[in-house]
């Protein structure tokens, strides 16, 4: 038995994602549905832009999540992700408990940026990214993976 192996639960049935704000026409629904490269979930809004935007999974039960992989989706010539990331867990008394540090956001010149958080393994029923978006920026992205012990 590979006690290493996980699997994406945020796209088990009962689970569900909803986030801060999400503009019009989009849908924080769409970030489990197993598509990957698609502009699924945006924060894009009129004048002022958030400074923070939280992302939440709920999972139908308790797992030992071991990490979080967020895809973001390169919307046009913008920088359309994140520029930190970090990752929080929900304990037992429903207080949200960080897991990780501000992560960097790394990205090429091409392509979806894709940031990966490894949390040491927390058993908890929900979790939350919560993005720093760049100065005056928007976020967009395609799907949340939450990775658990089988
Ligand atoms: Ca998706």
């Amino acid at each position: 038995m590979d006690l290493g192996a996980t699997t994406n639960v945020a796209t088990l049935s009962g689970a569900a994602v909803t986030a801060t704000y999400t503009e019009s026409g989009y849908s924080a629904a769409a970030l489990r549905n197993g598509v990957v490269a698609e502009k699924a979930w945006s924060n894009w809004r009129p004048g002022t832009k958030n400074t923070s935007e939280t992302l939440t999974v709920t999972l139908p039960a308790s797992r030992a999540v071991t990490s979080v992989k967020l895809h973001f989706w390169r919307d046009g010539a913008n920088t359309s992700w994140a520029q930190t990331v970090r990752v929080e867990t929900r304990s037992s008394s429903g207080t949200w408990v960080a897991a990780s540090g501000e992560v960097t956001v790394t990205a090429a010149s091409s392509g979806n940026p894709v940031v990966e958080v490894p949390i040491a393994a927390t058993t908890t029923d929900a979790v939350r990214v919560v993005l720093t978006p760049y100065a005056n920026g928007y976020v967009t992205a395609g799907e949340l993976e939450v990775y658990a012990q089988p």
